[in-house]
């Protein structure tokens, strides 16, 4: 009996393993959502008409179907300097850990906010804010720590200030306490099927540090890049999707629900997601688990949200699970919507080699050799790919 019942254990497990598919050749036909028709059936040929119907129509499949609403008001915000080193990194830069406070329906949140501004550069500089989704230590203020998760000194030297949140100040990355947090500000969230969750959280997490830039005088707002990897990825893509502010989204090995195309169904899948992170995504998409071709969008939809302001999509060779090709072609797809904006992007046709990067170019993209993680190479790209853009624009 006991032997039997291993059986049947092993034999469910090949399934599922064999279930997911790392074979192109297996990848099934699909047909994308087209972006540039309004659920009513009108083409949009026109910024004006992509900004006042299809977009906002876009925005809001995205809310009812995958990450949720995305409170925009509270009570008050508050802002203190926890501490501040005028010589930080040898004299190179200022840093100041700002305590962001955040208070709603008599709860509130503290978001913990470590910032590196260079000296020696005219200010308002520019900034990275990195949405941190690994231990705290990869943000070390004192920077004993050091980390390539996070480069500080790196952007430092490049003349960017640089800046680092941790997910759990917004939502604990836990199936039983993701509700610990900004979640009790917004009740109502939770009870919603098209609710608030784990990722929209960290995303409001970014729009409240956007806040206390703007009132920092050392810190260009106009030029803010919002940073995540993976999960903290997802974060990225949906805060620059909801707030306008961010100049530009750099969303690194995001894959599925990130940048990576689902109807491929290659690598990670929605079915996967939403057994083993229930609480990064609303209710309502456990509809699309194996149901990729119901969902009424699909990721390419996302990253056109965010046109016409720039964004940078990375990949590694090894993380099939995070589909490669897919994000590419989530970038590709979403050109159309750049062009209402005159913008042509100058990705290739098919994905470039690995270590090839894409930089000048609104739509940018890069498939870093190795595993899944962020890498001193690929803030190397950003720091390159933020240069080209800024500099474009003066
Ligand atoms: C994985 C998850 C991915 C990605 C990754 C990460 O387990 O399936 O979607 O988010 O975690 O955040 O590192």
């Amino acid at each position: 009996m006991k032997i039997l019942i291993i059986l049947i254990v092993l034999m469910l497990f090949t399934v599922s393993v064999q279930a997911q598919n790392y074979d192109e050749s297996k990848v099934p036909e699909y047909v994308l959502p087209d972006v540039l028709k309004t659920t009513s059936g009108n083409v949009v040929d026109n910024k004006a008409m992509w900004e006042k119907v299809r977009r906002p129509e876009v925005l809001q499949l995205f809310e009812n179907n995958v990450y949720g609403q995305m409170p925009k008001s509270f009570d008050s915000i508050r802002y203190s300097i926890t501490n501040k080193d005028a010589s930080a990194m040898n004299g190179k830069a200022q840093l100041k850990q700002v305590l962001i406070e955040v208070f709603n329906n008599s709860k509130s949140v503290k978001i913990n906010l470590i910032l590196f501004v260079p000296n020696n550069v005219k200010k308002p500089v520019p900034a990275f804010l990195l949405i941190n989704n690994r231990g705290r230590s990869n943000t070390d203020p004192s920077r004993v720590m050091k980390s390539d998760f996070w480069p500080a000194e790196m952007l430092i030297d490049s003349g960017y200030a640089i800046a680092a949140f941790h997910v759990s100040d917004l939502a604990p990355d836990n199936k039983e306490t993701f509700g610990n947090g900004v979640l009790q500000m917004y009740p109502e969230q939770l009870a919603a099927d098209n609710g608030m969750r784990a990722i929209g959280a960290w995303a409001l997490g970014a729009s409240r540090v956007m806040d206390y830039f703007e009132k920092d005088a050392d810190i260009n707002a106009q030029k803010v890049a919002v940073v995540g990897h993976s999960r903290g990825g997802k974060a990225s893509l949906w805060a620059a999707a909801e707030d306008k502010r961010f100049a530009i989204c750099i969303s690194n090995c995001s894959g599925n629900t990130g940048a990576a195309l689902s109807r491929r169904q290659f690598g990670e899948r929605i079915s996967n997601i939403n057994t083993t992170f229930p609480y990064w995504f609303n209710t309502n998409y456990k509809k699309f688990n194996d149901k990729e071709d119901l969902l009424p969008v699909d990721q390419h939809m996302l990253i056109s949200l965010i046109a016409p302001r720039p964004v940078y999509a990375t990949n590694a060779s090894k993380d099939l699970w995070a589909d490669p090709k897919g994000t590419f072609m989530s970038l590709k797809n979403a050109e159309k919507v750049f062009a209402l904006y005159g913008i042509k992007s100058n990705l290739p046709a098919n994905p470039p080699e690995i270590n090839n990067p894409v930089i000048n170019s609104a739509l940018g993209y890069h498939n870093r050799e190795g595993e899944h993680n962020l890498t001193m190479y690929d803030w190397s790209n950003f720091i390159k790919f933020a240069n080209y853009h800024y500099k474009s624009k003066k």
